[in-house]
């Protein structure tokens, strides 16, 4: 019986240790840091809840005609997920978002968002800091990307990159779009890449469709035609609509309308250096409008009569045609003919405002009046750059030089070994397009004033 009593002792006393000893490696910090998600920069907010929020969201794929959002609590955001008509999906969206708590290495804060530095050399304060949430203002700004469900993988791809290199540190929205609604994996994979907020928005009908003015048999026949040529896209009609959305209409979108800056990522895009700065920041702050990393002439055939509009256009609204605009960039005899240069739209870091401004809107309404979204097939590429060319100062746009990109099949890798070296590239020197003979980037370089950087001639 006493044996027993202490065998029953030594039980409770054994138990009571176990106890102890697991309260205390649940509760031990390491070197004074404690153990949570935060200090690894990840898990913003409580991991759990917001992984049910995006459970929630993403299972319901039922929201025809409407816009989706997720957010995330450590991103600024309410932290509640749901169907909202686009307009009232606003949280997260404002100036001055930033993680609440300050996770492990993030560098100084700043009382006054502006004095925080923009390291854009790696003599500028702050360069280094690589790690944590970025000090500074945010802009009231979105990525967004068109993509079918379809492209999920693909968009994942370019989510990933843009995280890793930049996005992980500002958190910035990312608002898709599709002229279907967006299916549950598709909202599931995306939002749980992004830092930021997610929104899903689905194109109303009048934004992907013809229009009435438009000859269908006339358009038809264009379409067989173009096939036979075997011109890329020529005979794709969803491919027009595409053009013709991404030239006049995404940024009239609900969800676009409660950002003032964008920046564009298509599926399959890799992205090879660090980004150490806010290129939202340093549009504003340097009064861009437009920016890009590749140009090059577009192919002709797709685009016989588009110079013809513009001229309409320049002719019956000379009081959008800029003073000190980048016609030389697009013309060799001024205004003439076009030469067809062109900036690389599938990359866009750029102004909503202006997009939705009169002068925009009026250059969209009359080429789209002309027809040849339909009758030839449009790219909105030459559309944003001839508007670029011609409603812009030429200062107002922008070369983004240490944004290393690839969209199948050119490559802007920034010239100079030791600017490759400080952002930590990936990206081979020998496919970079910029100075190669269908590129216009030496003509923008020329028509702006800028020294080429050095070791250019070498990649001719
Ligand atoms: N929702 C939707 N998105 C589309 C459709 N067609 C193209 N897109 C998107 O529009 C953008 C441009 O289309 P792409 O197919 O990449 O066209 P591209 O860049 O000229 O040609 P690629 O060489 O194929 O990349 C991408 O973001 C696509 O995901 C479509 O029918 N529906
Ligand atoms: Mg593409």
């Amino acid at each position: 019986m006493a044996a027993g009593n202490a065998r029953i002792v030594r039980y409770i006393v054994f138990a009571v240790f176990f106890v102890g000893l697991l309260y205390l490696v649940s509760h031990t910090s390491y070197h004074g840091v404690q153990l949570k998600p935060e200090s690894f920069g990840v898990g913003k907010g409580s991991s759990t809840s917001k992984n049910t929020e995006k459970e929630n969201a993403a299972s319901d794929s039922s929201t025809s005609g409407s816009t989706w959002h997720i957010t995330k609590s450590g991103s600024g955001g309410t932290g509640s997920s749901g169907k909202g008509s686009g307009s009232g999906s606003t949280s997260g969206s404002g100036a001055t978002k930033g993680s609440p708590k300050t996770p492990f290495g993030t560098p100084k804060q700043y009382e006054d968002l502006a004095e925080a530095p923009m390291a854009l050399t790696p003599s500028d304060n702050g360069w280094g800091d690589l790690v944590g949430i970025a000090p500074g203002p945010r802009m009231n700004a979105t990525f967004v990307s068109l993509a079918r469900n379809a492209d999920v993988w693909d968009i994942a791809r370019s989510i990933r990159q843009v995280e890793d290199r930049f996005n992980r540190r500002y958190n910035y929205d990312w608002v898709f779009l599709n002229d279907k609604p967006f299916d549950a994996t598709f909202k599931k994979v995306t939002s749980s890449l992004v830092s930021g907020n997610t929104y899903y928005g689905e194109i109303p009908n009048e934004h992907w469709s013809f229009p009435d003015f438009i000859d269908q048999d006339k358009a038809k026949k264009v379409r067989e035609d173009m096939k036979e040529r075997k011109i890329i896209y020529g005979d794709s009609i969803s491919y027009r609509h595409m053009c013709r959305f991404e030239s006049g209409f995404f940024f009239q979108q609900e969800l676009m309308k409660n950002y003032e800056w964008y920046w564009r990522v298509e599926p399959s895009i890799e992205l090879f250096c660090d980004i150490h700065y806010d290129p939202f920041r340093f549009m504003a702050e340097n009064k861009k409008k437009y920016s890009f990393v590749l140009s090059l002439y577009e192919y002709v055939e797709t685009i016989p009569t588009l110079w013809d509009s513009v001229r309409k256009f320049m002719k019956n609204y000379p009081e959008h045609i800029v003073e000190g605009n980048s016609m030389p960039f697009l013309s060799d005899d001024g205004g003439e003919n076009y030469n067809h240069c062109h900036f690389w739209s599938n990359f866009e870091v750029g102004n909503l405002d202006w997009l939705r401004s009169k002068a925009y809107v009026d250059f969209f309404n009359s080429l789209d009046q002309d027809g040849g979204f339909f009758y030839e097939r449009w790219g909105d590429a030459p559309v944003h750059s001839i508007a670029a060319g011609l409603l812009l100062k030429k200062e107002e746009i922008h070369f983004f030089n240490d944004i290393a990109y690839y969209h199948v099949p050119f490559t802007h890798c920034p010239t100079g070994e030791q600017t490759r070296i400080d952002l930590r590239c990936h990206c081979n020197p020998k496919d970079n397009f910029d100075w190669k003979g269908y590129s216009c980037t030496a003509r923008y370089f020329d028509l702006n004033g800028l020294d080429k950087p050095a070791g250019y001639e070498d990649q001719q």
